[in-house]
């Protein structure tokens, strides 16, 4: 047996014991007053995400972009977007993580380009060896290739005169899609992940890697939302290239790969992580308050939050575990209360996502309770998605107040892509200078240093629970089996030896009743003793040893 199967069988590997911590770095920490957070901004920070427990850092992409989409349209993948820093930068940041331990992942955007990329500028001007690097194909008299649409709305083909031919972009036009097909991409790719991993990253977040490889470039069926999503979801192709990419890059590296998998089921998911990706995003949990897409929002529908949880529990051995990210909504705001129960339903969920089997992944600002912003208009949003929508409605011709109160301010990605809340000085201590997207109004009362001084803040919380699930065999290690899931309540036990934690969750207003025992390991109300009724939004974990 090789090592590395040995240590794999009989340890637990590092990326299921630790906590993971996602960082938006230009919302994060500005240290140069340009009004975008930065490298360095992150490597000021490191002692703080030490102290809250943080074994894992995933950083959204730094890499040089023309940022449409904020760094995830990439144009040179080794280089630094200046807006962040320098390599010398990132490479300090490396240093200072591995002397506290904390482990560094990037994200890895290779289902597409920047159109700004030197690959695509060639490929554009029909320049060897990158002609082929790009999905191409001329028009149909008048029209495009296909029937097509793109994640962000619209046609998910853009002509370029140049060569008189359309480029396939499954998102926005500035993101044209890698070519697959051709074998060179991916050797392109080997050597970009090489390169991150040499320098020290433990892995990669993979951004949409269950849509690499399109099998056809035939019309997609009528009835679809995304249209020719059946050519191209989780094909064997792309199965192919992710066992490759494992074989040969990844499993020479001690590192870890989480795949962003889009309508992924656990069924594909397992196929995903047979022998290919370590874990797997899925997003089911996240369909709770929505009809079909998250444009359309309904009441969150706590039961089904539930029960999807449990699902995936009981499907996957191990799940990458979420409740926000950089295109989610903040979930306090949600799946929560952020009004009269802003702390008890923060510190619920934060119990419930570090008690639930799998990696708990944190995205920052969550641990202070940080909500959706109070945006005005349009105008204040910078979502590349948000506006290719609005011009998507407005010539479907659906008038600017419901654009705006229906669809965008609900939905906007911007929502939790606001600046993080250090303090309560200007611009909530993120920058000096004018941030790039407007900073929550609620700093003065939800930041860093105010829950630092306070014993029962959310962040107080999360040290304790985060603690606990690094020091817990139980939370880390333990069986998942479902207790009771009633209208507003979710519990569920975590078994490792004779040790049973029985983890109560109330996502409700109301006091509820659960009538057990059982001593209790945490309580987000602090009590010492539960009488069996949960008040609201609380959450306790109790202990009976088997
Ligand atoms: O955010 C979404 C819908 O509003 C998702 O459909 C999202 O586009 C999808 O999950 C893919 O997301 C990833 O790739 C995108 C990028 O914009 C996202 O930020 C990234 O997480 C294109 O690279």
């Amino acid at each position: 047996m090789k090592l590395v199967d040995y240590v794999r069988r009989n340890f637990m590997e590092w990326w299921k014991e630790r906590v993971l911590y996602q960082i938006y770095p230009r919302s994060f920490n500005d240290t140069t007053n340009n009004g975008y957070g930065d490298i360095n901004g992150i490597t000021e920070k490191l002692d703080y995400l030490k102290e809250l427990g943080i074994g894992i850092i995933w950083l959204s992409p730094v890499y040089n972009s023309p940022d449409f989409d904020n760094g995830y349209d990439i144009s040179d993948y080794y280089g630094i977007n200046p807006k962040f820093g320098t390599m010398e930068d990132m490479d300090l940041l490396l240093a200072e993580a591995r002397k506290r331990d904390i482990k560094i992942v990037m994200d890895l955007v290779i289902n597409h380009t920047s159109s700004e990329n030197e690959w695509f500028k060639k490929s554009v001007m029909g320049i060897e060896p990158y002609k082929d690097f790009y999905i191409w194909r001329k028009g149909k008299g008048k029209k495009r290739p296909n029937n097509w649409t793109s994640f962000f709305s619209g046609p998910a083909w853009t002509y370029a005169k140049e060569r008189d031919e359309y480029y396939l972009h499954l998102f926005a036009p500035e993101q044209p899609d890698l070519n697959y097909q051709n074998p060179r991409v991916l050797d392109e790719v080997k050597k970009i992940i090489t390169f991150w991993l040499d320098k020290g990253v433990s892995g990669f977040r993979c951004d949409v890697i269950n849509i690499l490889f399109k099998n056809t470039l035939e019309n997609g069926k009528a009835q679809l939302a995304l249209k020719g999503l059946e050519h191209y979801l989780s094909t064997e192709g792309n199965h192919r290239i992710l066992k490759e990419l494992r074989k040969d890059v990844f499993d020479n590296y001690d590192c870890f790969t989480v795949g962003e998998t889009v309508l992924v089921t656990p069924k594909t998911a397992r196929e995903l992580t047979d022998n290919e990706l370590n874990m797997v995003f899925s997003f089911e949990h996240m369909e709770c308050d929505q009809f079909l897409l998250k444009w359309f929002k309904r009441k969150f529908n706590k039961k089904k939050f539930f029960n999807t949880l449990v699902k995936w529990q009981y499907e996957l051995d191990w799940n990458a575990n979420y409740f926000e990210n950089h295109d989610q909504l903040r979930s306090v705001s949600r799946f929560g209360n952020d009004k009269e129960y802003h702390k008890e339903s923060a510190k619920a969920l934060c119990m419930l996502l570090l008690s639930l089997k799998g990696t708990p992944f944190l995205y920052q600002g969550e641990e202070i309770g940080m909500t959706n912003f109070d945006y005005k208009s349009l105008a204040d949003l910078q979502d590349v998605e948000s506006h290719m929508i609005d011009s998507f409605l407005k010539k479907l011709l659906v008038p600017k107040f419901i654009r705006w109160n229906r669809f965008l301010k609900k939905s906007s990605r911007d929502n939790v892509r606001t600046p993080m809340q250090w303090s309560d000085y200007d611009n909530a201590g993120f920058t000096d200078g004018t941030p790039w997207l407007k900073v929550n109004g609620n700093y003065k009362d939800i930041n860093v240093i105010k829950q630092q001084n306070e014993e029962d803040s959310i962040l107080s919380f999360y040290k304790k629970m985060i603690y606990l699930r690094n020091t817990s065999d139980v939370l880390k290690q333990g069986d998942f089996k479902e207790f009771v899931i009633k209208k507003d309540v979710f519990g569920f036990y975590r078994i490792y030896k004779d040790v049973n934690y029985l983890v109560l969750i109330n996502l409700s207003r109301h006091n509820r009743l659960v009538p057990v025992e059982g001593k209790i390991v945490i309580s987000n109300y602090e009590t010492n003793e539960y009488n069996g009724i949960l008040k609201p939004y609380e959450g306790i974990i109790l202990e009976d040893r088997l």
